[in-house]
């Protein structure tokens, strides 16, 4: 018999409600035993109000709201209860452990509620991790897109193609079978066209981007330059906080150090880095930590998706030329200490001839509204431009790149035979991201990244 499990939802420690749920064949029983009521008494979808005891000690847990829900309704599509209870450490405490006492009930692993709900149909694997990422979610863009996956969006994508393929296969192996006289070609000359359309379709969903992993992940902004130009300034002051230690002294920053801020909705890491001072690269000793410090910013610099490069406007018509050594046409280039510069000196402009310097300065807040702004266009031009769906994970792209490579494949197969084997192949890599086929070594990956009680 299947477990009955059971995990707090709620985070752990006072709060106003705290949610127990249970999921599993024992769910209704439970519940009829911790209230001391008839099991008809409870109908699905409905609360009531109920005494809790301790079915072992025969102590009052709380008095308490339960809800039942018949399967196959509910998130996980088996019997399941949930309880809130009055949110105290002690009552949460004495309700897990009457559960534990209740035979065949143990405590939920992470995600196992979601996983019973895929392995009971009510969600695929596309669904159940959009459920994941709405938990993470932390700005509202990430809110949508983990809803809209939620609401199917991939998964309709994906199916369609794999119906489309399925239909081709189907048309193939009928050929194969029963060839059919008025064709003399075969069904090839009516299947290849619509291969060749699916895998254009395929590499335009692939050529995203990343947009999809990036609005789940964060888009990567690195702040880079030379020390003491006020890179640590200026990440507090767009984190709004005392992230990063401001000083007087140059080579104050030796870490990256990694601030997660919601830009205009758009996620975003923030990395602020260590001055760049070549003469300190390679160094040995206490100079030694400088110079791993710089190697490690000049790291964050090449994987950011923008690199923001900190100039120091006291030194013009100085620039570090180690930071110059890093300006591409896509750099962000900020002069900083700016309250006294009237305009960028010509010979400065013409280093820089390709960007377009923001002006700032970090302690008289002044340009750094322009400064986000540009920064949100920026990661606009990056991940937002499009409205259509986009894979959220590596799992989904590997899955599709196995597809096409199929049905390239089936293209230059040489029998219909093969194509054909070549086109079930694809059907199964589409399968695999929706999990409509076997999975198993999949799940345990997937649903680890959940935490316990969803
Ligand atoms: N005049 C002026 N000084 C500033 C401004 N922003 C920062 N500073 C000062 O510049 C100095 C260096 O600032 P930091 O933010 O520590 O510079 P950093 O680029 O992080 O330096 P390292 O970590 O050593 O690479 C501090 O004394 C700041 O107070 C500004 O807008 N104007
Ligand atoms: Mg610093």
């Amino acid at each position: 018999m299947i477990d009955t499990i059971y995990a707090l939802s709620t985070p752990p420690g006072q709060s106003g409600i705290a949610v127990v749920r249970v999921s599993g064949p024992k769910a209704l029983a439970g519940l009829s035993l911790l209230s001391g009521r008839a099991l008809e008494t409870f109908s699905t979808y409905k609360m009531k109000l109920v005494t809790l005891t301790d079915p072992v000690s025969r102590e009052t847990i709380d008095q308490a709201m339960a809800a039942y829900f018949a399967a196959p309704g509910g998130f996980t599509g088996e019997g399941s209860a949930e309880y809130f209870l009055h949110g105290g450490v002690a009552v949460v405490d004495s309700m897990l452990s009457a559960l534990a006492s209740i035979d065949g009930y143990r405590m939920a692993e992470p995600g196992e509620f979601t996983r019973r709900a895929f392995e009971n149909g009510k969600l695929d694997l596309t669904e159940a991790e959009a459920v994941a990422d709405l938990i993470h979610a932390e700005t509202s863009l990430q809110k949508k897109q983990a809803l809209d996956q939620l609401g199917g969006a991939l998964s309709k994508i994906y199916e369609s193609w794999a119906e489309t393929l399925t239909r081709s296969l189907a048309h193939i192996e009928a050929d194969l079978e029963f060839p059919d006289e008025d064709l003399p070609d075969g069904v090839m000359p009516q299947v290849v066209p619509k291969i060749e359309k699916l895998i254009e379709e395929i590499s335009e969903h692939l050529d995203d981007n990343r947009r999809g992993e990036r609005m789940r992940d964060g888009v990567r902004v690195a702040v880079i330059g030379a020390p003491n130009a006020g890179k640590s300034s200026l990440v507090n002051s767009l984190a709004q906080r005392d992230v990063a230690i401001v000083s007087p002294h140059e080579g104050t920053t030796r870490d990256i150090i990694d601030v997660h801020l919601n830009l205009g909705g758009y996620p975003v890491i923030l990395s602020d880095t260590a001055g760049l001072r070549p003469d300190q690269i390679g160094q040995e000793g206490q100079e030694g930590i400088e110079s791993e410090g710089i190697r490690r910013a000049l790291q964050k610099a090449e994987e950011a998706d923008i690199k923001m490069l900190v100039f120091d406007a006291e030194k013009l018509p100085q620039l570090d030329a180690h930071s110059l050594d890093l300006v591409s046409k896509d750099t962000l280039i900020v002069f900083n200490k700016c309250e006294n510069l009237g305009a960028l000196p010509d010979s400065v402009r013409k280093q820089i001839s390709e960007c377009d310097p923001i002006m700032i300065s970090v302690n008289e807040n002044r340009g750094i509204e322009e400064l986000l702004q540009t920064i949100i266009v920026r990661m606009k031009n990056i991940i937002g431009r499009s409205e259509a769906p986009s894979l959220t994970r590596q799992r989904h792209r590997e899955a599709l790149l196995d597809c096409k490579n199929s049905l390239n494949r089936s293209l230059n197969a040489a029998m219909p035979e093969l194509v054909a084997e070549d086109v079930r192949l694809a059907v199964r890599s589409l399968g695999r991201i929706t999990g409509r086929v076997d999975v198993e070594d999949l799940l345990d990956v997937i649903f680890r990244d959940f935490c316990i009680g969803k």
